[in-house]
């Protein structure tokens, strides 16, 4: 068993006052509040190279047994490439920084009745001790928490469609305008709308770079056809940023968007199709509000023939890759 019950000394002491009875004592957390696995516990007392990994991906992206065989293999490409992966997931109300095996599998097979848990429904399924799976917006409050500064995923929730009127805005976007993490992502989907959602990043605050591109890429696709705000080509570019990011106290974070592999992208066109049948499905089955990504992924899946699947896979590895690299180049570089 290599769990450990006590947390790392990057977590800062929660406020504490001995005259407010309503305050929890820092204690809490000392005792199973987090429990931060060996290896990346080690890693972060050492100051090496810590990849965080989401886990809504794994229980509502994608169709079991997909989403544990990913999983699986992402984990192993952040350590041959020279960083410890930590899969962060709420698992019986307890946050866990890094997953044993059976977990990962446990959590692939659980899917949709995990829950998926964005930074309002932390403290929620924590006090109920819930399962729940982290989506990018919990991801991050965890990764900052325990001192993990890159972060990896596939592509990260944003301004829906007519999100104007619904105000479905995803939280993904305001925890990186207030939580300093840098997240590796493959951009949006097209199923959302990316120059509000862009515009939006900008009004957070948040650093938004294209990496090798001057275009935000829409995940399935390496185009969108907007501008990146701002283009970088190395992993040390990334880590530069990361560090004076850190240093300035800016407190918000950077977005590094990596297009798709040419040779992985889904044909635009057949996608793009399946994701308009699936918006008017939508309206016509009345989804909304959290079920609408699940359902959109899902049936886009469906619609292609299982194409969309295999380039989501083929990116996540590959962001994988890059963010390792950021891992590494950051960990030479911040404390
Ligand atoms: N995009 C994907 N796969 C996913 C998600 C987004 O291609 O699994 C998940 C991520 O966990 C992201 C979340 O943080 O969906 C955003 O959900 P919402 O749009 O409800 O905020
Ligand atoms: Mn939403």
């Amino acid at each position: 068993q290599t769990r450990v019950a006590t947390i790392a000394r990057h977590i800062s002491p929660a406020p504490c006052s001995a005259s407010n009875p309503f305050m929890v004592s820092n204690q809490m957390n000392d005792n199973g509040g987090i429990q931060i696995k060996g290896d990346v516990r080690d890693a972060l007392e050492r100051g090496l190279p810590v990849v965080a990994l989401e886990s809504t991906i794994i229980s509502h992206g994608m169709p079991y047994p997909q989403n544990f065989e990913t999983a699986k293999e992402v984990e192993a490409i952040v350590r041959e490439s020279g960083a410890v992966p930590a899969t962060i997931a709420i698992l019986d109300g307890v946050p866990c920084i890094g997953l044993e095996e059976d977990e990962l599998r446990k959590l692939a097979q659980l899917g949709k009745r995990a829950i998926k848990t964005s930074r309002r429904d932390i403290a929620y399924v924590i006090a109920k001790k819930m399962t729940g799976a982290t989506t990018v917006s919990a991801t991050m409050f965890f990764a900052a928490k325990v001192g993990i500064n890159v972060f990896v995923t596939g592509g990260i929730g944003g301004v829906h469609r007519e999100g104007e009127t619904t105000m479905d805005v995803s939280s993904d976007l305001t925890e990186l305008g207030r939580t300093a993490v840098t997240v590796v992502c493959a951009g949006v989907k097209s199923i959302l709308d990316i120059p509000r959602t862009l515009e939006y990043l900008e009004t957070q605050g948040v650093t938004v770079v294209g990496y090798g591109t001057d275009e935000f890429p829409a995940f399935f696709t390496p185009r969108s056809g907007c501008k990146a705000p701002s283009r970088v080509d190395t992993p040390e570019e990334c880590a530069a940023i990361t560090a004076a990011n850190l240093s300035m106290g800016l407190q918000s974070g950077i977005l590094v968007c990596v297009p798709i592999p040419a040779h992985n992208a889904a044909a635009a066109e057949p996608v793009e199709a399946a994701i308009q049948t699936s918006l008017n499905e939508l309206k016509e089955k009345n989804i909304s509000g959290a079920a609408v990504t699940p359902y959109v992924l899902k049936r886009v899946n469906e619609l292609t023939g299982g194409a969309s699947l295999t380039a989501n896979i083929a990116l996540i590895k590959n962001n994988a890759r890059v963010g390792s690299q950021i891992a590494i180049a950051t960990a030479g570089l911040v404390e």
